[in-house]
């Protein structure tokens, strides 16, 4: 069965709660209060079958002038708007009002519902109609079904659920396949079940029993039950009313304006980078100045930081950051709504393009074709974009930034890999780097040992991590370091290239380095495989030395070399060892915690068919690798 949420709009007294009661029998007014005064305060719900294929939830806002913070908590998850206009009163403030919130929210359908036709003549009926016609000429409403109806004859009622059968069918369903996000527009206790809190499920699908996020509050619940429309069930998709009974949370430090998402994807945000439009009736929005921000159902005070120009002129749009007093989760493509600081009018509205945004300087033609790209682009641009802009970035990190599934990331990064724009590096999560970065990375390495080969001739090369430390880059104003894996990578590249050679820890370009004569590399060949051959049970260096042909002092450098390089570690003054034969020794020990992680001389000696001479400095090697731990006379194997 298809959802849609049907939302009223328009002025007060125009007989929208009571339009929506006679649709569906339910009162939309629920508290006391509303109903003595006649007047509706807060959002109601309701909700009607229109076939068995289609199930409309109703969101009935107040239209009192003062009350429509409390609509815009209800408008922001509506499919359709139903704008009621009275037959007897014809467009009012809050008609206006609501309906321009309805335009810059982006909201894309709906229709005209002409309230309390008994009251009026068929000429004036016809007049009214006219004058609606001529208001939303040239917006979303323009040729949208107008049906005049009466909630006290019933006349016009079978033909506006027909109308909202045909518009509910057509209506474009809510993206089912991303992370969910539950804007809270109520929080209450249920006697004997907890915390519950009600919404608009805008994205994606919660189930029973799911771990969820609480934004901006912090920390997890647990969902113990879900209703949809007042009826249990196991899980809930976007598009739905939803109620959600919450394990692990008070229900008194939640409230209408934070939002339920599954938990570790994304973060609160307190700056924003988006795009604002001012209505035309609205004062001319200067530099830093104060407005309240509607998202969703939350609302909080914003500085807005023009970052184009001194101000914008009413009827304009302009590139802004939002400086939100209060965080929330919001994410790019995300509608608001801004409201003059005081008096309290809607004067615009925009849309999130960024929700990690940095402090930019102003008037940057940069900054502002990126925020064109966010704008504007497929998401192939602004994944480049994200890229581009971060250098490295993992999965993780774009899926916050952007609210893709990470299926979706990795399938555009794909894309984005086939043209060579970027490299994915996959050890989970994935890494995405622009091909710039890592083209620079690599130009970067070429020059540093360059430079390090010219100054040091008689030295091997440079250890990895040295390499690495000298690879800073600035990334929106910050030194960033490469990634071990990107710096792996990068080197790996370059080694298959040709360009570089990695022997253990040591980088150095190819062909650089010191520079052996064949007599030489015979003689380093012939004392690694000297101290290979013999494991653990090694001769002494100057055994092994004095065996060579060539001279003392080359004999000692060639050595040297083979400690730099790793193959030979050197475990104490005297021992020195192959690197394999460690390696092996490592995996013996290994292999002895299976039976029993505590060892002494003793066992060491007798499973490793060493003598004391070995075992010893060789115990205290691997205390110093922490592959053991001492503990009076024994060792735990860690
Ligand atoms: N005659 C007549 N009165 C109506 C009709 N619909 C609503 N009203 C009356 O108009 C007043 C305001 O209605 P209400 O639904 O509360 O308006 P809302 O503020 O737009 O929700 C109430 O006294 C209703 O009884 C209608 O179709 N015909
Ligand atoms: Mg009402």
């Amino acid at each position: 069965m298809k959802h849609v949420i049907v939302g009223t709009a328009g002025h007060i007294d125009h007989g929208k709660s009571a339009l929506v009661k006679a649709l569906t029998g339910t009162d939309p007014d629920r508290w006391e209060e509303e109903k003595r005064r006649g007047i509706t305060i807060d959002l109601g719900f309701a909700h009607l079958d229109l076939g068995d294929d289609l199930r409309a939830g109703f969101v009935d806002v107040p239209g009192h002038e003062r009350f429509v913070k409390n609509m815009l908590a209800g408008v922001g998850g509506i499919d359709l708007v139903m704008l009621v206009v009275a037959a007897d009163e014809s467009i009012k403030p809050q008609t206006r009002e609501h309906f321009d919130i309805c335009r810059l929210l982006g909201i894309r359908q709906g229709l005209v519902a002409i309230t309390k036709s008994d009251l009026v003549e068929r000429e004036i009926l016809d007049l009214v109609r006219m004058e609606v016609q001529d208001y939303v000429a040239g917006s979303f409403l323009e040729g949208a079904p107008m049906v005049a109806v009466s909630a006290r004859t019933g006349e016009g009622l079978d033909a506006l659920r027909a109308e909202l059968r045909r518009l509910g069918l057509e209506a474009a369903s809510r993206p089912v396949d991303l992370p969910f996000r539950l804007p809270i527009d109520r929080a209450f206790v249920m006697k004997g079940f907890g915390a519950v809190v009600t919404g608009t499920l805008i994205a994606g699908k919660i189930e029973k029993e799911a771990e969820v996020e609480i934004f901006p509050l912090g920390g997890c619940a647990r969902v113990r039950g879900i209703e949809v429309h007042n009826q249990h069930s196991d899980c809930a998709v976007a598009g739905q009313r939803t109620a959600v009974n919450l394990a692990g949370v008070e229900a008194q430090e939640l409230a209408r304006g934070m939002t339920l998402a599954p938990p570790e994807y994304f973060h609160s945000t307190s700056s924003l980078d988006a795009v604002v439009s001012l209505l035309p009736s609205a004062r001319p929005l200067k530099m830093r100045a104060r407005v309240h921000f509607h998202c969703w159902t939350s609302e909080t005070l914003a500085e807005v930081v023009l970052l184009d120009g001194k101000e914008i002129a009413p009827g304009a749009r302009a590139y802004v950051q939002l400086r939100l007093a209060v965080p929330g989760l919001y994410l790019p493509g995300d509608r608001f709504i801004l409201r003059q600081f005081s008096p309290v009018v809607t004067i615009g509205g925009g849309v999130v393009l960024e929700n990690r945004a940095p402090k930019h300087r102003l008037n940057d033609p940069a900054v502002l074709r990126s925020l064109e790209v966010m704008e504007t682009g497929d998401s192939q641009a602004r994944l480049e974009l994200l890229a581009r802009q971060s250098g490295e970035i993992d999965l993780s990190a774009i899926v916050a930034r952007t609210g893709w599934q990470p299926e979706e990331v990795l399938r555009v990064g794909k894309r984005l890999e086939a043209q060579k724009q970027v490299v994915i590096l996959s050890a989970p999560p994935s890494v995405f780097v622009h091909a710039e970065h890592f083209a620079a990375l690599e130009r970067s390495v070429l020059a540093y040992l360059e430079k390090f080969h010219a100054a040091n001739l008689l030295t091997a090369g440079l250890s990895k991590e040295d390499l690495r430390g000298r690879m800073g880059t600035r990334v929106a104003g910050a030194a960033h370091l490469p990634s071990a894996m990107l710096f792996n990578a990068v080197l790996q590249y370059l080694a298959a290239e040709k360009k570089v050679e990695v022997r253990g820890e040591t980088v150095l370009l190819a062909g650089r380095g010191i520079q052996l004569t064949p007599e030489e590399s015979a003689a380093k060949d012939q004392i690694s495989r000297a101290f290979e051959k013999t494991g653990l049970a090694v001769p002494s260096a100057r055994e092994v030395l004095e065996g060579l042909r060539i001279d003392r002092a080359r004999a000692e450098k060639l050595l040297r070399l083979l400690l730099k390089e790793g193959t030979l570690v050197k475990v104490t003054e005297d021992l020195i060892f192959h690197a394999s034969a460690l390696a092996s020794l490592r995996e013996t020990v290994a292999h002895r915690k299976t039976q029993n992680n505590r060892i002494n001389v003793a066992v060491f000696k007798e499973f490793t068919g060493l003598s004391r001479k070995y075992a010893i400095p060789l115990l205290e090697y691997l205390d110093r690798e922490r592959v053991t731990r001492r503990e009076g006379d024994d060792r735990i194997i860690l």
